[in-house]
């Protein structure tokens, strides 16, 4: 029989193979693939974010933990979509125009799907037009935009410019973070929210889908 606290453990520890293995065993054990997720992986990624936040992990742990979740993830997620378990919302995530960091944006994402969300990756480079075609083809609630670069920090306001422009602003919460964003640049071009860490990104996104 699968050993559950294990599953817990080896995402708290950024174990993947022990995440993955566990995981294998306990679909054949027979597991509801939900109750894995929200029992156990979703408990101790919100376990991770809080020692962030107390400054007992920091940001490779993050990582590591990030890894473990994800890739205990890819067996579940198609399991997941075969029960039909609605996600509690959809977010598209991107690095803004002209900036390629993503490791950042990664783990935004990573937590945000340990959060229950499905999350559209859009990669680095990305243009309002991408973040756009989001929103009115795969029917997104939040955007969520990562820069590194004082330099493409203002991709932000463009994106958020063309997102009004595209009378579509009303139907999606827009969300801002990496390491040179401030709230005040955030609230100065119009975005919903800031966030400085990955953590902060999922408990934001789901007071969006809240309401
Ligand atoms: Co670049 N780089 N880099 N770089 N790089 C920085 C950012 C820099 C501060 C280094 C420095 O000079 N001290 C500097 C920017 C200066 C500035 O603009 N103020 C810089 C520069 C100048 C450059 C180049 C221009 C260098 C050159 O070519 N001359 C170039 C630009 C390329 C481009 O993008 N067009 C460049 C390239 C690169 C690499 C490719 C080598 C590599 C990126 C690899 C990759 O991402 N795949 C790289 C790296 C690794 C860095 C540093 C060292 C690390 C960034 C990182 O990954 N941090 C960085 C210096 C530093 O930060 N110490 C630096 C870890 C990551 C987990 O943190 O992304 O902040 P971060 O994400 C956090 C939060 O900010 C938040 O959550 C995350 C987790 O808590 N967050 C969000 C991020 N996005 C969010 C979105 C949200 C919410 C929260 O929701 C919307």
């Amino acid at each position: 029989m699968a050993d559950m606290q294990q599953l817990y453990d080896a995402v708290l520890n950024g174990d993947a193979n022990l995440a993955r293995s566990v995981t294998e065993k306990a679909i054949e054990d027979g597991f509801p693939p939900k109750d894995l997720l929200d029992s156990y992986m979703i408990p101790a990624m919100d376990e991770v974010g809080r020692l962030f936040e107390e400054d007992e992990y920091f940001v490779p742990e993050l990582l590591i933990s990030a890894r473990a979740m994800k890739s205990a993830l890819e067996i579940l997620r198609p399991l997941l979509a075969e029960g039909g378990v609605e996600p509690v919302g959809k977010v598209a995530i991107g690095t803004v125009k002209g900036d390629l960091h993503d490791i950042g944006k990664n783990l935004v994402a990573a937590m945000l799907e340990g959060g229950g969300f499905e999350v559209i990756d859009l990669g680095v480079d990305v243009g309002p037009e991408k973040f756009i075609a989001a929103v009115k083809e795969k029917g997104v609630q939040v955007v969520a935009m990562s820069a590194l670069l004082t330099t493409t920090m203002p991709s932000m306001k463009t994106t958020l410019q063309e997102i009004q422009a595209a009378g579509i602003r009303d139907q999606v919460k827009v969300m801002v973070g990496g390491a040179p964003v401030t709230e005040r640049y955030a609230s100065e071009i119009g975005a919903d929210a800031y966030s400085d860490n990955a953590s902060a990104a999922v408990t934001i996104a789901r007071s969006f889908v809240n309401g």
